[in-house]
This record gives C-alpha cells, structure tokens and sequence, in this order.
C-alpha cells in the first residue's frame, strides 16, 4: 500500500471543484485516509516547496498557495503516486491532456489547481508537514 499527499490549491476551493477532484479519486477506487481544508502557514508552503525556494517564481507560487485555504488529503492505493500523477497531468496545464485534472480545470503553469507527491520520499515528507 501507498499513500500520496494531494491539495487542492485555493483558487479550486474557490471555484467550488474539491468535489468533483475528490469524486475522481474516489470513483477510480482510491482510499481517501485524511481530508483537511487548511490555511497554511507561510514556513508550512516554504517546507513543503524547499526544492524551489531558489526560483524566481517562488514569491508568486507562495502568495498563490497562501490566498485561501487549500483542501489537503492523503489518499492511498497500490501504486498511488503515479496513478495519482497521471490523473494530474502536465505541470503547465496548457500542456495536460484532456482528461486530467489540469486539461479539465487550468490553463497555467502557476495556477495549475492541485499538487500530489511525486514519490515516496516526497510523500513521506509531505504528509509530516501537513498532519
Ligand atoms: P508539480 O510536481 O507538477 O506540481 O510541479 P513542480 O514541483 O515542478 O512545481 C511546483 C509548483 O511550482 C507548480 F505546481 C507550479 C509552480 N511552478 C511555477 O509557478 N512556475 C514554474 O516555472 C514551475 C513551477
């Protein structure tokens, strides 16, 4: 069994989407272990984006991820991450395919509506950071 830490970004909580993102999930057959809608704290997105820290958009994705609150959620299933990656798609939704969460719901690189760990590691270190 594996889990993966997945959020709905603020703006998909806005356009009232967690619904129709969780019932993906859930209709796919993928166990939905912990569901939080959360404010986070600014450490809480530094530690969850330290690899992008460095980049020159950080200080847009840390405001983006800090305007409202986000709907965290381990979910868990054989295989997860990369299930839960494929059902994501591209990180430039521009660039996702029709049928994937971001086709479905984005359009840009930035508000791209979702995260989900993309590994063990990460997901290990994702879910001790929110829960
Ligand atoms: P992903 O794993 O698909 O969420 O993508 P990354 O870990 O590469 O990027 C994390 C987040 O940084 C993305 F969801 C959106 C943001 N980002 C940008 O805003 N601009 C970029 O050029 C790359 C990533």
């Amino acid at each position: 069994m594996e889990q993966s830490l997945v959020f709905i970004k603020p703006d998909g909580g806005e356009r009232g989407l967690i619904g129709d993102v969780l019932a993906r999930f859930e209709k796919r057959g993928i166990k939905v272990k912990q569901l939080e809608l959360k404010q986070l704290t600014e450490d809480q997105v530094t530690a969850h984006y330290q690899e992008h820290i460095d980049k020159p958009f950080f200080p847009n994705l840390k405001s983006y991820i800090l305007s409202g609150p986000i709907c965290l959620m381990v979910l868990e299933a054989p295989s997860v991450i990369s299930i839960i990656r494929k059902m994501v798609g591209a990180t430039n939704s521009a660039e996702a395919d029709p049928g994937t969460i971001r086709g479905d719901y984005a359009l840009t690189t930035q508000n791209n509506i979702i995260h989900a760990s993309d590994s063990p590691e990460s997901a290990a270190r994702e879910i001790s950071n929110f829960f």
